[in-house]
């Protein structure tokens, strides 16, 4: 099958393509660029509810809760689970696959990824995989990520909507929700309310929250609740759609689309003509590192040297 025979395979709901798709983005297949890059431009308007906190807050078991909420209103909905700490689908995945059995019962699309893609980080791989969800006509896209450093903020600029989430008892209620992870929050949530301490944890959120900057007129949420029992969920639910109502009268969708837009053609284009200059007859592009390695050249005038190769692709516009 070749990449356009994939490509409209996904468009079309066929849930074999579009898994066998994202393990081509996690293999950094050689022909993903071109899926993608097809695929890209049916980029549909699918909303992403990003949920990060620290191992074992309850993360996958809210996925569960919210997939199958959003389900129920008819909405049809995606979930991909990403630890990139644990390369090699270790446990945390395995944990995460547990945890959605009302989803899985629902028919719901799961899907874990622990690998880096094509540019080598876990965040492109993780973008490459939503557009391909995207075209495939999900409307919500849950993403779940362990909060490990890196990737609250990874996650921040992938998501529209970004859920923080904490557990009541963890030392003065919210040792979890270190600096840094306090701004990228759009809705706070103390998950385990049902073991109780969840007032306290949520106050020392609003505490730590203070001065936290609401120049764009979005008023953070701290949502009390529970994923086992399902007290709050009606209410996180709710949330949620206030903050989808803000974001399109704000039109950040579109300006989150061109954003994506943006650094995937910066991506491909650097891609592009890399490949291509490392293919100039001659080995050029080799004799010029070794040109600046022996000092008998600069970057500057190397990158001058090189770019007078890069005419226009023959075939581009045939
Ligand atoms: N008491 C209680 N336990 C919960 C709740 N939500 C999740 N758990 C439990 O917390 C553990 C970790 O849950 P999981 O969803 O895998 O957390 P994750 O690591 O953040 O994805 C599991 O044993 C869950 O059953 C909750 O609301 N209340
Ligand atoms: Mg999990």
């Amino acid at each position: 099958m070749d990449f356009k025979e994939l490509a409209q395979a996904v468009m079309t709901g066929n849930r074999r393509a579009l898994a066998r798709a994202i393990t081509m983005v996690e293999n950094a297949h050689p022909e993903i660029d071109k899926l993608v890059s097809f695929l890209q431009s049916w980029n549909s308007r699918s909303w992403v509810i990003g949920i990060t906190g620290p191992p074992g807050a309850g993360k996958s078991s809210l996925v569960d809760r919210l997939a199958v909420a959003y389900t129920h209103k008819g909405r049809r909905v995606a979930i991909l689970a990403v630890d990139p700490s644990s390369p090699f689908s270790g446990g945390a995945i395995l944990g995460d696959q547990l945890r959605m059995e009302k989803a899985r019962e629902a028919g719901i699309f799961i899907r874990s990824m622990a690998s880096r893609g094509r540019t080598g980080g876990v965040a492109p791989a993780v973008e490459d995989t939503l557009v391909l969800l995207s075209a495939a006509g999900y409307d919500v896209i849950i993403l779940e990520t362990v909060g490990a450093g890196q990737s609250e903020v990874a996650v921040r600029a992938i998501a529209h909507t970004v859920l923080v989430t904490t557990v009541p008892g963890l030392g003065d209620g919210i040792q979890a929700i270190k600096a840094g992870v306090m701004e990228i929050g759009d809705i706070y949530v103390v998950n385990k309310a049902d073991l109780g301490g969840a007032d306290l944890a949520a106050s020392a959120i609003m505490e730590l929250m203070g001065v936290k900057n609401r120049a764009n007129g979005w008023e953070t949420p701290i949502v009390q609740v529970s994923a086992y029992s399902g007290i709050g969920i009606d209410q996180l639910v709710e949330d949620l759609d206030d903050h989808y109502r803000f974001l399109e009268a704000g039109d950040y969708f579109e300006q989150y689309r061109r954003k994506v837009i943006e650094e995937q053609l910066v991506n491909f284009v650097c891609g592009e003509v890399i490949q291509r200059l490392r293919q100039l007859p001659g080995n050029l592009f080799e004799l010029t590192v070794k040109r600046v390695q022996e000092g008998q050249e600069n970057f500057s005038t190397a990158v001058q040297f090189l770019l007078q190769y890069l005419g226009g692709d023959e075939n581009a516009r045939s």
